[in-house]
């Protein structure tokens, strides 16, 4: 089904995706941050010890950062202030990093856009 076509690699970036399913709480998730717009759950696939995925409710045409138009620029950035509060009630503000695969090429899995908030630990430099 739908899902599994949006795994890693795949071109697949339309239809539904799990993210509906932890917006609506169909499938349980540890929730960080929560509003109107936003809600930040962390990943289950921790790659720091603060791990967490930034994702707006409405995915309104925002698979992937890619697809961004104008009207997206106020969600855009309320995204990422909210990435700036994760941060803070994580505890990590002295370095943590925000990232956002876009695309295949960037191994994007999930065509729901979502930051992630990484930190609790030295990052490196490059990114893999
Ligand atoms: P990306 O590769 O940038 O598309 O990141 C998608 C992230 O979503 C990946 O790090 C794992 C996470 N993820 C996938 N399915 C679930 C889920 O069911 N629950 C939670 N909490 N995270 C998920």
């Amino acid at each position: 089904e739908t899902y599994a076509k949006t795994a890693a690699g795949s071109s697949e970036t339309r239809g539904p995706t799990i993210f509906d399913k932890i917006i609506s709480k169909e499938i349980p998730s540890s929730i960080v941050y929560e509003d109107e717009k936003v809600l930040a759950f962390r990943d289950i696939n921790p790659q720091a010890p603060v791990h967490v995925l930034v994702i707006p409710k409405l995915r309104n045409g925002l698979t992937q950062l890619g697809k961004a138009e104008t009207r997206h620029a106020e969600i855009l950035g309320h995204l990422l202030y909210v990435a700036k509060l994760v941060a803070e009630k994580e505890g990590i503000t002295d370095g943590f990093r925000v990232v956002i695969n876009n695309g295949p090429t960037a191994c994007q899995s999930v065509y729901h856009l979502h930051l992630h908030v990484l930190g609790g630990r030295q990052m490196k430099w490059p990114p893999g």
